[in-house]
């Protein structure tokens, strides 16, 4: 076990408090290393660090800001496998999973670092010949990035990489479940030579996050994580002038199998999207809404999965799922278990809690969850239908009528992230592609699995803003309509009268 540091202005340093936290490993309980718990005073140095360090590093070029990216990008691609397997251990999630997280990762880098060479901004017309329109952006400052521990190395490059390259620079805290995975990330940001103070780790929990929130010398926050946290952050940043926020939170998603649906693509969408990463996905589906011509058949064969699928050590290639993140997680699972009986669940699959006997020989200790399957009646307020619970528990929702029934169910939740429509008929499946309330929709395949060159990110209740690839622009520059007058007269638009008239004329 090793002891590690955080980041600021160039340095690895230890904690104003001296108080370190554990990371453990999900699957073993396993302690896998000590990280120095941040504390506001942490935060307030790296502030400082990050603010000093702003106007030099703006006044680089895109394409010499981007070069250090591209060192990243190397030491990402060269650290795969390592890097890959220290996201499994932290988190959970199966091995092709963790390796993924890394791939996620480089592929943000090098969209961030190519657009640095790509004409930016655009040159428009004006009404008067003489004025030259353009579009140009400024970076905005400081950015603060606060990020989730199931996409532990890809997220905090959604946020970080374009932040960088516009010209901000950074003070980013980890999940405090995933410390490892941003130790190596900022070993590489080191490593590339980023200049001291331009990019800073701070480790820590939640007051961590909070003091970062709470400095006006930040000048944009993004976060991703639980919608809870993210609405009471763009609640405190949004009444500050100056100040802006953008947070990508959950999502209770769901899948549309329609009368016209291929069943072995449904199915094979719905385990994938309703499985994968345990669950833990803000993508992830807990709802799989069925037509009655369908239902039965596709009820006898997505239980049929759900009871085998396998469920073990991560680090196994022929394992499906992993354990959940922490017992936090577990328990939120089995209460959201419990309430769905006491709503009137009926239960296809309850491997809740996996016999030892399924478990690898030292894994007992661990976060261990299985699938947790069940019908109930369509009831728009039953929470169990409504509330994103972030693990493996599906309800099948039966429904007759048309496609236009389907999504008024899909649609009715607080949330809209992401959803798919699984169907043979282009009406239906544009009828969904235009109605369904989400941000990222997907026609026969899972609900899962975005690439980094689309926007990604949610409405409703689901997101403010997209803290991610080209949307993530958006958030961290402001632009500037910039115009140049090449005469010496002043002309106006709109017909406007430039002629300044005095009394006595
Ligand atoms: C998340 O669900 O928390 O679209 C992020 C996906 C991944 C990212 C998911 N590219 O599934």
């Amino acid at each position: 076990m090793s002891s590690h540091a955080h980041y600021i202005d160039g340095e690895w340093t230890g904690g104003a408090s001296g108080e370190e936290f554990e990371s453990v490993d999900p699957a073993t309980r396993e302690t896998l290393g000590s990280f120095p718990q941040g504390t506001p005073e942490d935060v307030s140095r790296a502030v400082a660090a990050a603010a000093d360090a702003f106007d030099s590093w703006r006044e680089r070029s895109y394409i010499d800001r981007a070069e250090h990216l591209w060192d990243v990008f190397h030491e990402l691609r060269d650290r795969h496998d390592e890097l890959g397997e220290v996201v499994t251990r932290e988190c959970g999630k199966e091995i092709s999973e963790g390796r993924a997280d890394v791939t996620e990762a480089w592929h943000m880098v090098e969209w961030a670092a190519g657009n640095a060479r790509h004409p930016h901004g655009d040159i428009v017309p004006s009404e008067i010949a003489a004025k030259d329109s353009y579009m140009r952006r400024k970076p905005r400052g400081v950015v603060g990035c606060i990020t989730p521990w199931n996409f532990p190395v890809a997220i905090p490059f959604w946020h970080m990489a374009v932040a960088l390259v516009e010209g901000n620079t950074v003070v980013w805290k980890p999940a405090e479940q995933t410390p490892w995975c941003g130790h190596v990330v900022a070993e590489m940001m080191a490593d590339a030579g980023i200049p001291d103070g331009v990019f800073n780790l701070v480790q820590g929990y939640g007051d961590a996050g909070n003091a970062i929130v709470e400095d006006d010398r930040v000048d944009t926050v993004l976060f991703t994580g639980s919608a809870e946290v993210g609405h009471s952050v763009a609640d405190k940043i949004g009444g500050q002038s100056g100040r802006s926020a953008c947070c990508e939170m959950g999502g209770k998603n769901a899948i549309v199998v329609t009368d016209t649906a291929d069943l072995d693509i449904a199915v094979h969408a719905a385990v994938m999207s309703s499985f994968k990463t345990t669950g833990q996905r803000c993508v992830s589906s807990e709802r799989l809404i069925v037509h009655e011509d369908v239902y039965d058949e596709f009820k006898s064969r997505f239980v049929d999965v759900a009871q085998s699928v396998r469920v073990g050590d991560p680090l196994d290639e022929e394992t499906f799922m992993g354990p959940v993140v922490d017992r936090e997680q577990v328990e939120k699972f089995h209460r959201y278990n419990d309430l769905a009986r006491s709503e009137g669940a009926e239960v296809l699959v309850d491997r809740a809690d996996l016999p030892e006997t399924m478990l690898p020989d030292g894994y007992d200790e661990g976060f261990w969850v299985g699938p947790f399957v069940y019908e109930m009646e369509y009831d728009p307020d039953a929470r169990c239908l409504t509330e994103e619970v972030f693990g493996p528990h599906v309800a099948l929702i039966e429904y007759s009528g048309g496609i236009e029934r389907a999504v008024e169910m899909h649609n009715a939740v607080d949330y809209g992230l992401a959803g798919a429509v699984i169907a043979e008929d282009y009406r239906q499946i544009n009828y969904y592609r235009d109605r369904a309330e989400v941000g990222l929709a997907y026609g026969n395949l899972p609900c899962i699995g975005a690439e980094v060159q689309l926007p990604f990110g949610g409405v409703k209740k689901s997101g403010v803003g997209a803290p991610h690839a080209r949307e993530v622009i958006e958030a961290v520059t402001d632009r500037t309509a910039w115009t140049l007058n090449n005469d010496e007269d002043i002309e106006m638009a709109q017909g406007l009268s430039a002629d300044i008239t005095t009394d006595g004329e």
